[in-house]
């Protein structure tokens, strides 16, 4: 550029800072496949660019990301980027077959987004078969330039990814599963940053470590990219302050255990306390119900204090149990919004919408299954197994295509029952491919019921284009009268994914100001592949910047 254009480039951005626009980012994502050894067995994963975790894509507040994903491997791929609103860009979304038709071997898309009024960790993953166990990686989302964090700036940020590692394809473990009727294989190992560290079968296998330097602060950016788990994550001696879950900032609070659904994302500081010495992390899992298989392995890493002789002792941490509810629930009860003026909590005060879905497994025939018995297990919302179709169901919906999806999602179960208590004699679900339409800009409320069929089980309920308030939580049946009277509608904690207790409801609120199709799905993988999704249709508005924006030209066909 010359000089002189230049200045007056300068001078229009300074005299004209009415729509600030971020930069440009571009990333090239190659879906590749790579040799990897774990558990001291070694097997071909699909990746991005041979890394994995995969690459992190960093941006500001404000910034375009322009993701160029290259499709090499044999399977369709689609990437999601979990948490980003994809404010009218529903086209970037990436969920197979709801906001787009997969990128086919040999082909590509650029995913062109965003990132409107959120700031913090986030994370994108595969969203197709169960490519995610190994196609995904963070975003960080900084402050607009010259903001500060609202807490004391770390030393250093460091992303650390929990995960599950299976030494069989996890392809073949999810085909053998839909085959048989039954439940998958549970994952050999947990991985913290990929590496499960030492496990008595495989000793020699080594684990992530944490350098840090005494008196220094550091930030950890965790986000859980297990398959089926929700995790407990403890560092040997040192406490936590919990800033900010799903790119929304929270009143600090310290904890000495954290826990992270598959899906969430949570920011923490720690202070390096000690003068010496090797801390133990650990990443062990959540279940508490008894009825249901876990890998029970915890995943090491370790905390390194510079200037500590190799050879000094690790200090140990003991995971809290598998059952450990209330170190679950006391986690969760200290979630709070920031609420600030800076970052307020706008609870939508009342509702348009007032849904209740009920969530959990059912029982369908299946004359293939011989390992079931010539039953299937499945999983729907108010009885509804959601059968994916063969067309995106946003290309439908902006297209006008008729046959794709009905708009008769129940917004409430036709039969209720006792749900966390003597499930219905008969177990059978609905197949079918229904959404629930809502008119732009109403205010929505859904309660998510568990439910106790076959078990009762907490379900992290991921919901895509939009964050929610969490403003109730309880066990058993939701009482409409007695149970909203407790809503939290001041400071309640802002995601998009949120377990519903095992047994119990949680009941989110938010407003549909972000037209398209979002698909709102279990972010256990066993239990998505079950069923247990459906997707919301949320309608243009009549003003200038309420409607969808046309597909881009790449856009993958079926
Ligand atoms: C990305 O989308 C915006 C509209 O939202 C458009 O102006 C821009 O040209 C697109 N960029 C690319 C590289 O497709
Ligand atoms: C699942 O586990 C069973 C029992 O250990 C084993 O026989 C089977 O091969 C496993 N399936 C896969 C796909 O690894
Ligand atoms: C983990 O589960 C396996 C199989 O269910 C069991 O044999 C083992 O004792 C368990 N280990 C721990 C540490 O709970
Ligand atoms: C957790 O499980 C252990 C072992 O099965 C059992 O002894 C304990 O009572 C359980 N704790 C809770 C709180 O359910
Ligand atoms: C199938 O039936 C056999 C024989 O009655 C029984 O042992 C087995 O547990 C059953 N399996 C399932 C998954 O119900
Ligand atoms: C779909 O139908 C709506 C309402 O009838 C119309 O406004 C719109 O232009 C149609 N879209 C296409 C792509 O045909
Ligand atoms: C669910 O749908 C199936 C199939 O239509 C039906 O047989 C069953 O009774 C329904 N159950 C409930 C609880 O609505
Ligand atoms: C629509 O978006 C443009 C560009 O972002 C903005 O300048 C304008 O104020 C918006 N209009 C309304 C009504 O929100
Ligand atoms: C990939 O997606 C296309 C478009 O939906 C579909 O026709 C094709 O069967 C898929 N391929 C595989 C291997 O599933
Ligand atoms: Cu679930």
């Amino acid at each position: 550029m010359e000089f002189p254009v230049r200045l007056l480039v300068l001078i229009a951005l300074y005299i004209l800072p009415v729509t600030v626009q971020g930069d440009v980012r571009k990333y090239t994502f190659n879906v590749v496949t790579k040799q990897m050894t774990r558990l001291c067995s070694t097997k071909q994963i699909v990746t991005v660019n041979g890394k994995f975790p995969g690459p992190t894509i960093y941006a500001r507040e404000d910034d375009t990301i322009l993701v160029n994903v290259v499709n090499n491997v044999k399977y369709n791929v689609s990437i999601h980027w979990h948490g980003i609103r994809q404010l009218r860009t529903g086209w970037a979304d990436g969920p197979a077959y709801i906001t787009q038709c997969p990128i086919r071997p040999g082909q590509n898309y650029v995913y062109n987004f965003t990132v409107t009024g959120q700031r913090g960790t986030l994370w994108w993953h595969a969203h197709i078969l169960w490519l995610r166990a190994t196609v995904h990686g963070a975003i960080v989302i900084l402050p607009k330039p010259g903001l500060p964090y609202p807490f004391p700036k770390p030393h250093r940020e460091e992303v650390i990814m929990l995960g599950e590692w299976w030494k069989s394809d996890t392809e073949a473990v999810i085909n053998e599963a839909l085959k048989s009727g039954l439940a998958p294989n549970v994952s050999d190992a947990h991985i913290i940053n990929g590496h499960p560290g030492p496990v008595s079968t495989c000793p020699s296998q080594g684990g992530f470590k944490l350098s840090v330097e005494t008196g220094k602060t550091y930030m950890l950016r965790l986000i859980n990219a297990a398959m089926n788990e929700e995790l407990f994550f403890k560092i040997a001696g040192h406490r936590f302050t919990v800033v900010e879950v799903d790119a929304v900032y929270v009143k600090p609070f310290s904890t000495d255990t954290i826990l992270i659904a598959p899906g969430q994302t949570t920011t923490a500081l720690v202070s390096a306390v000690r003068t010496s010495g090797k801390y133990l992390i650990a990443a062990s899992p959540f279940q508490d119900a008894a009825a249901v298989a876990v890998d029970n392995r915890t995943a090491t890493a370790t905390v390194h204090y510079s200037g500590t002789l190799s050879a000094a002792p690790t200090s140990l941490t003991s995971p809290p149990p598998r059952n450990a509810t209330s170190v679950a629930n006391s986690f969760i009860g200290s979630l709070r919004s920031l609420n600030s003026k800076n970052f307020p909590a706008n609870v939508p005060a009342t509702v348009d919408h007032d849904l209740l879905f009920a969530v959990g497994l059912g029982i369908n025939r299946c004359h293939s299954c011989k390992a079931g018995n010539g039953t299937r297990v499945v999983a729907g919302i108010n009885n509804v197994t959601f059968k994916m179709p063969t067309t995106a169901l946003l290309q439908a919906h902006y297209f006008n295509l008729s046959g794709v999806y009905t708009t008769d999602f129940p917004g409430k179960p036709h039969h209720a029952f006792d749900f966390t208590g003597k499930p219905p004699s008969n177990l059978a679900t609905m197949k079918a491919t229904k959404v629930y339409k809502l008119p732009y800009n109403s205010r929505v409320q859904v309660v998510l019921q568990d439910t106790g069929v076959i078990s009762p089980e907490s379900h992290p309920i991921h919901l895509h284009g939009y964050n929610f308030f969490v403003v109730g939580r309880g066990s058993g049946n939701y009482n409409a009268k007695s149970d909203a009277k407790k809503f939290n509608l001041v400071d309640p904690v802002e995601r998009n994914t949120v377990s519903v207790p095992s047994g119990g409801w949680v009941a989110i609120r938010f407003r549909a100001d972000n037209p398209g199709v979002w698909f709102l799905h279990c972010h256990l993988e066993v239990h998505t592949s079950w069923g247990l999704k459906m997707a919301f249709l949320v309608e243009d508005g009549n003003g200038p910047n309420q409607s969808i924006l046309p597909p881009p030209s790449d856009l993958p066909k079926c």
